[in-house]
């Protein structure tokens, strides 16, 4: 593994103000293994109020960021916005905003570059379809969407890629720990031969798709796993402790 674990948690468009609050809550409450970074996305609407009442052990992520500066752009979040309020990462290029919403590699990895120059931590989503991966394209498909990030962003330092292949995503059909440690590794050679070997030593690669209290340890036992990005599961705080706490 490449250092630290990561547990991220995409709580999506899920929740009410009630539902964030007693989220928020079992959060606060739980006890957490010191050395693993964890990270928490809730919905725009309940940001602010996560990030006021949430532990400092906890950091919080957006689940998307403009292109650019703030202004005439309706509907949408700025980045000077999300560092205003004490967000520290914004969670990009999911498949759910690739293939739902339609967002593309260049439009991601304009949004990569904002943030990450404007001192945004990114974690940075790829991952193939199931008819993809069905066609052999899974290494072709993930090494394309990486290399739209690589070509624009300043540094790799504040970017953790997560491997979220579609089929797994939300489907209870998680990956193997052999198929997604077969894919971490191929992502660490591309970056080692397209980047350099510092930034494939040292970036973190955490896997996302049906990531649960269960199937979490068998993954983490994986060497290339650093880490996961947890949607379903995280939507309930013992489990996602389980999970944060099952890595080390
Ligand atoms: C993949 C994952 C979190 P889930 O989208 O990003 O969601 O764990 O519900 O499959």
């Amino acid at each position: 593994g490449s250092g630290k674990f990561f547990i991220g948690g995409n709580w999506k468009c899920n929740g009410t103000k009630d539902s964030t609050t007693k989220l928020v809550s079992d959060l606060n409450s739980a006890k957490l293994e010191s050395d693993v970074d964890v990270v928490v996305a809730p919905p725009f609407v309940y940001l602010d109020q996560v990030t006021s009442s949430l532990t400092d052990r906890i950091e919080v992520s957006a689940q998307n960021s403009w292109i650019g500066k703030g202004g005439a752009f309706t509907g949408e979040i700025s980045v000077e916005q999300l560092k205003d309020i004490g967000c520290k990462w914004v969670i990009l290029g999911h498949s759910e905003r690739r293939h739902v919403i339609g967002e593309d590699d260049q439009f991601i990895g304009k949004k990569a570059a904002y943030a990450l120059n404007e001192g945004l931590g990114v974690i940075a989503c790829i991952g193939e379809l199931l008819e993809e991966r069905e066609a052999g394209k899974t290494f072709d498909v993930c090494f394309q969407q990486l290399k739209a990030f690589a070509d624009v962003v300043p540094s790799w330092d504040n970017i953790v890629i997560a491997y979220e292949p579609v089929w797994a995503i939300g489907t209870g059909k998680v990956a193997t720990p052999q198929q997604a440690q077969e894919v971490h590794v191929a992502v660490r050679d591309w970056l080692k031969k397209n980047v350099s070997e510092e930034v494939a030593s040292k970036t973190r690669i955490i896997y996302g798709g049906s990531v649960n209290g269960s199937n979490c340890g068998e993954l983490a036992k994986e060497e290339d796993i650093d880490g996961f990005l947890v949607g379903g599961a995280s939507l309930k705080g013992p489990e996602f402790a389980t999970i944060v706490n099952s890595v080390t």
